[in-house]
């Protein structure tokens, strides 16, 4: 309520002038495609910014990766070449294990539990990234993550040298403790990975597939809930303490409504991309027992792999979740 009074005030500021004090052009790389539900909570996003604030903060976003890609979205921030953009927040932990908190295989399989994750998560990532001059904005969890092959698949012995497309450091590990060989390759390079067979198996959320119709090269989706991982929203803090107390207001309004509005779709599509996965061909079905139960093995490795790595914060972090 406060937060909705202050983006009132905020609205009522900017209308108040009759041309926007200082008007900037904030332009906004992303990495996902353009159809992808986050890029169309960021296009939003940007759309209420520019609205809200009549102009004097406008917001353009590029999805799809065309202005940077993913690995180089944060950098670009940081080094104030753009002033906001979104990433994929587990894309750090090769920075700092704590930005991983997300990809711990069985922790938090479900969007209630992950909501309690991030709850005890927050305070700690929004510290990190202050201290590398980023403000985080809003923050937005892709759907549940599961397994694609391009054959049937019911063991982790059956995963053995498959070549497999990794996203971060967990799912490089996780191709690594399966026998499997990683390779990266961002979303948006995904159709063509697959077709020319430079890849042939992720673990990806069934949006991603959808979005990028890998029915057209794989055959299997077999649904894991290994975790959640976040997309975020971040601004250089630069440019934000630049800005008028009336555009941070609305920026602030227009980023809680963008987050609650990007975890519905989430919620939304998951299902209804699961039936796009089958209509394009796929089948689509929970993992059997036995895969289930190699991957929790694999999954026990890899919280403790974590926990080691993250140290006093990872463990804060695990302590807060358990005690919600
Ligand atoms: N899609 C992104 C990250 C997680 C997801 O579901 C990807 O595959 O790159």
């Amino acid at each position: 309520m406060k937060l909705l009074m202050n983006t009132l005030t905020g609205l009522a500021c900017a209308t108040a002038l009759t041309a926007p004090a200082m008007a900037e052009t904030w332009d906004m790389p992303m990495a996902y495609s353009a159809s992808n539900f986050h890029s169309a909570t960021g296009a939003e996003f940007a759309k209420c910014v520019t609205t809200g604030t009549m102009g004097e903060v406008e917001i353009v976003t590029h999805p799809g990766g065309s202005l940077f890609a993913g690995a180089d979205i944060k950098r670009a921030i940081q080094t104030g070449q753009v002033p906001i953009g979104e990433r994929l927040l587990s894309g750090h932990a090769n920075e700092n294990a704590v930005f991983g908190f997300d990809s711990i295989p069985f922790l938090s399989p479900s969007f209630d539990d992950h909501a309690k994750l991030w709850d005890a998560a927050k305070p700690e990532i929004e510290k990190v990234l202050s201290e590398q001059n980023l403000t985080l904005l809003y923050s937005v969890p892709w759907p549940p993550q599961g397994l694609y092959f391009k054959k049937e698949v019911n063991s982790v012995e059956d995963m053995k040298g498959v070549k497999f497309r990794s996203y971060n450091n967990a799912t490089a590990r996780l191709a690594e403790l399966t026998g499997m060989a990683p390779v990266t390759i961002e979303a948006a390079e995904l159709s063509q990975a697959f077709a020319t067979g430079v890849a042939e198996s992720m673990i990806s959320s069934g949006a991603t597939g959808y979005d990028q119709k890998v029915w057209e090269s794989l055959t299997h989706f077999y649904q894991v809930d290994a975790w959640l991982p976040r997309n975020y929203i971040m601004v250089n803090s630069d440019t934000w303490n630049g800005t008028s107390d009336a555009s941070k207001a609305v920026i602030t309004g227009c980023a809680e409504l963008a987050e609650y509005a990007g975890l519905y779709r989430a919620k939304e599509y998951t299902n209804f991309t699961y039936d796009g996965l089958r209509a394009g061909g796929m089948t689509v079905q929970p993992a059997s027992e036995e895969l289930m139960s190699g991957l929790r093995a694999v999954g026990d490795t890899m919280t403790a792999e974590w926990l080691e790595q993250a140290g006093d914060a990872g463990k804060a972090i695990i302590d807060a979740y358990k005690a919600e």
